[in-house]
């Protein structure tokens, strides 16, 4: 980790009822997939979630209604930062892993889409952020890549167990317009660059060198209430609506 502490805003992913079997413990609580995202003013254009299959998380209770998952190593990290009610230990609940995750259906703030489902990707780093990733394909080389394998690769998705309807309704949604990259900048710079697939590490790292500063300091908003202010300057409202709604949290590593 760091000398210099990053902070993320954690999205609050609801998981909408009923809770499958894997979650049965946790009936009657709100419980919610936790993204550590940067980007907080694209949530508009998520079209999934995403979990490491063989990462291991867990359902932490973070006060007596909302239950957090994501791994321990976070809910440890967010029990020293106030947002926990129960400050050294954290309780867990259920324990879990990524493959548990795969297909639950979830509400998320801001979101066009009424209901996305958690998907995986393999190049989630389980000492990062939550472990749980927001997918907005439009604006992340990352996310736009792992979608288009998902979309592309039918026996990718028989791997995992993921169903076509969880994958093939979501499309890349505009949400910021850029004048080098238009109005899908991720897309826009991986088919550019013929990235072929998640697993290009490589490609990916100079796919988002390249897109991310235009897209702060170029970028203007196209969705939402925010539609005709610059990013740079819409940014910050869209975190603070999101704390003052309840539908996120700050989390710093
Ligand atoms: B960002 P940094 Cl639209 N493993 O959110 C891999 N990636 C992770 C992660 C983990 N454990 N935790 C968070 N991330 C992703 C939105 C977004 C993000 C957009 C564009 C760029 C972007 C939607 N996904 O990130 O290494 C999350 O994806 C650019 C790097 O701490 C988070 O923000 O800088 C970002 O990486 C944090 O990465």
């Amino acid at each position: 980790e760091g000398v210099i502490p990053q902070e993320y805003t954690l999205i609050k992913m609801e998981v909408i009822p009923p809770l499958p079997s894997k979650l049965r413990a946790l009936e009657g609580r709100k419980v919610y997939l936790a993204a550590a995202t940067l980007r907080p003013e694209t949530m508009y254009g998520q079209t999934n979630a995403w979990v490491l299959p063989e990462g291991k998380y867990g359902a932490f209770e973070i006060n007596e209604t909302d239950v957090f998952i994501l791994t321990e190593r976070a809910a440890l990290n967010l029990a020293y930062q106030k947002v926990s009610r129960v400050p050294e230990r954290p309780t867990c609940l259920v324990e879990l892993s990524g493959k548990d995750l795969i297909g639950l259906p979830l509400r998320s703030p801001l979101a066009f889409n009424e209901a996305i489902y958690s998907l995986p990707m393999l190049s989630i780093l389980t000492d990062k952020g939550t472990g749980i990733v927001t997918s907005v394909p439009s604006d992340s080389p990352d996310d736009f890549m792992a979608l288009h394998d998902l979309k592309s690769k039918p026996a990718f998705r028989a791997k995992f167990g993921v169903k076509d309807e969880w994958v093939v309704p979501f499309d890349v949604i505009p949400i910021i317009s850029t004048p080098e990259f238009g109005d899908k900048s991720a897309e826009k710079v991986c088919i550019d660059m013929k990235i072929k697939s998640q697993n290009e590490r490589q490609k990916l790292e100079e796919a988002k060198k390249k897109i991310y500063k235009g897209g702060f300091y170029e970028g203007t908003m196209l969705a939402g209430e925010y539609a005709g202010m610059r990013v740079q300057d819409a940014k910050n409202l869209i975190k603070n609506r999101l704390l003052e709604l309840g539908e996120a949290v700050m989390y710093s590593e």
